[in-house]
């Protein structure tokens, strides 16, 4: 996490490009919360959703698969432009230098496999299904699925949609449940803290869907260095 924390806050180029992408974000997650029904009411909702998301985390491990031809574990430079050159998405050179390097934020240079969850994911809040059908027609259905699910969980957080959740905000909905003792501070206070990689305070879909990813608990790749247990 040192990694991902450190490069995360370090230069004011990657700041920009952390801003503006969050604030495009954060746009269609507005539209999002607004036009789509809420599907989790509680915490419990998605704990229980955990396996069905490991599963889905399983199909989009063999996507990445698909792009990283040269079987390292990491999508390099050109692995990425064949990849986003396939989702036919609208995007300048300098968007798609911006897009990799909001992703890459672990210590290992360029996307791995966790890295690939958010950048397709961001891709599919921002330019809709169809990219799931570019990146993988058979998969396709099952990738807008989990992704959908990953979205509305963050939205479950964050129900304005402004795309940063606060300490507050976790506190609140894991409180809400009425048969439910109170989450201890400390506890709740643990879990943001874990969530907020780059420590500003507020957690956006990046970081939540690391978490995610994490909790989910899938397991690496035999040889897989990629999977930093501490991200
Ligand atoms: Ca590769
Ligand atoms: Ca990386
Ligand atoms: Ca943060």
């Amino acid at each position: 996490m040192g990694g991902a924390a450190s490069r995360l806050a370090a230069p004011i180029k990657h700041r920009r490009v952390e801003r503006e992408l969050d604030n495009k974000v954060a746009e269609a997650l507005r539209e999002r919360a607004k036009a789509r029904k809420k599907t989790f009411r509680s915490v419990n909702s998605i704990t229980m959703r955990l396996p069905r998301f490991k599963d889905g985390l399983k199909d989009i491990r063999d996507v990445f698969a698909l792009y990283d031809t040269d079987s390292n574990g990491t999508i390099d430079n050109e692995e990425l432009r064949s990849c986003l050159s396939k989702l036919e998405v609208r995007m300048s050179e300098k968007e798609a230098d911006d897009v990799h390097r909001y992703c890459d934020v672990d210590s290992r240079k360029g996307i791995q496999f966790q890295e690939f969850v958010v950048l397709i994911c961001l891709m599919y809040l921002l330019f809709g299904p169809n990219v799931t059908r570019r990146v993988s027609e058979f998969e396709s259905d099952k990738l807008n699925y989990i992704f959908d699910e990953l979205i509305d969980a963050f939205l479950f957080f964050n129900r304005d949609g402004d795309g940063k959740v606060t300490r507050k905000d976790v506190t609140q909905r894991m409180n809400e449940e009425s048969d439910r003792e109170r989450t201890p501070t400390h506890i709740t206070t643990q879990l943001f803290k874990e969530m907020d990689l780059n420590k500003n305070g507020k957690v956006n879909l990046k970081e939540f869907l690391f978490s995610m990813i994490r909790w989910a608990g899938l397991e690496p790749e035999e040889g897989d260095e990629s999977n930093d247990t501490s991200l």
